[in-house]
């Protein structure tokens, strides 16, 4: 290990994190009674420019008056390149109760940007005498924010989570695609040309490169790594397959743009009861391994050592925060 040792996070289940338009006030108690882990009440894109001010009015007395059970809260605020960020910011937390976990700041591009929330925030709690300590999600989805990413996940004590923007990268990077997350049919390898084989054409991930940049940037700072929204909520297996290829590299949830994908976040960032088995089995084996005085040793014909009870920890700790 470095000397170095990030301090993680205030540990927090994040496996669907439900987005709800600011505008729409009906979904707010069937949002509070679904059963994802987060939501987050949305003043940016899900709400056009007229409705900004009642949004606003909405989320802080939706805040302040619906159960929201043990849900971890959030407000997305807007951009800020927009007049709308800073009052998004002091009404939502001179008037919002502590109630409120986490303000999502959406487009970041710098640490500065960061730093400059980290003030108001801080010197709205202090002149309000708010008790609870509000923390940031911020959105990685900018060209700007992947390639300022690392000190952008450094950037304040109030950091919880990377999460990444599909749709507004795409727009960013200027990639050709109008979908929103998910594969592309362009983005394909085709098997080689003068080998005995058929040749062949399989899709790839074009997202693999910014997903695994975030996982790195998210765990090297101590933040939960979240992958965004799959627009295609008439998809359940695309939405799957793509929260399952964040899953295993490092991911820790995933957006729901739809209700009917909260269930399927919760069970991919779930592990099965098979996999929780093997991770103890592990565990076991390393304990009698290293009172026998040994490193390594075979496990069902294969390899643990002791990167493997780190490994196996990952699994067990995750299981035991969904039973808590
Ligand atoms: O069965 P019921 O009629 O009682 O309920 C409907 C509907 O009201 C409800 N529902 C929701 N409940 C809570 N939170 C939600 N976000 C939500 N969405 C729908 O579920 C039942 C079935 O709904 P539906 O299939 O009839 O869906 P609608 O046609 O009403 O709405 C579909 C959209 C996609 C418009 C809606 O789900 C929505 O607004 N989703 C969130 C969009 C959003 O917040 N976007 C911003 C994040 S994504 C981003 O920034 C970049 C792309
Ligand atoms: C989310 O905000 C996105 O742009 O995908
Ligand atoms: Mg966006």
């Amino acid at each position: 290990m470095s000397f170095t040792t990030p301090t993680p996070a205030p540990a927090r289940l994040n496996r669907s994190e439900l987005a709800v338009p600011g505008s729409r006030i009906e979904l707010f108690e069937k949002a509070a009674r679904s059963k994802a882990d987060a939501i987050f009440l949305d003043l940016e894109d899900a709400v056009a420019p007229n409705d900004k001010e009642q949004a606003r009015k909405n989320i802080i007395a939706a805040i302040n008056d619906i159960d929201w059970g043990d849900k971890v809260l959030s407000v997305r605020i807007n951009g800020l390149d927009t007049h709308y960020m800073y009052r998004d910011v002091v009404d939502v937390l001179e008037q919002a109760g502590d109630r409120l976990d986490l303000i999502m700041i959406p487009k970041v591009g710098t640490a500065a940007d960061v730093y400059a929330l980290d003030m108001m925030a801080t010197q709205i709690e202090a002149a309000k005498g708010r008790k609870k300590r509000i923390g940031f999600e911020l959105i990685i989805e900018t060209a700007l924010g992947m390639q300022n990413i690392h000190e952008i996940a450094g950037a304040s004590k109030r950091n919880e989570s990377l999460h990444f923007g599909v749709a507004d990268y795409a727009a960013s990077t200027k990639a050709m695609t109008t979908g929103i997350g998910g594969p592309n049919p362009h983005y394909g390898v085709l098997t080689d040309k003068d080998g005995d084989n058929p040749r062949d054409y399989h899709w790839g991930d074009m997202w693999h490169y910014a997903i695994a940049r975030m996982v790195v940037a998210a765990r090297a700072n101590g933040l939960r790594p979240i992958d965004g929204p799959f627009g295609d909520f008439s998809d359940p297996d695309g939405y799957r397959a793509q929260a399952a290829r964040a899953m295993v590299l490092g991911c820790e949830g995933k957006w729901a743009i739809h209700p009917s994908q909260i269930t399927l976040a919760n069970d991919v960032y779930s592990p099965s009861e098979a996999e929780v088995t093997k991770a103890k089995r592990i565990l076991e084996a390393m304990t009698k391994a290293q009172a026998e005085g040994a490193g390594a040793v075979a496990l069902d014909g294969r390899l643990i050592d002791i990167a493997s009870i780190k490994q196996a920890e990952v699994m067990v700790k995750q299981a035991e925060a969904i039973a808590a």
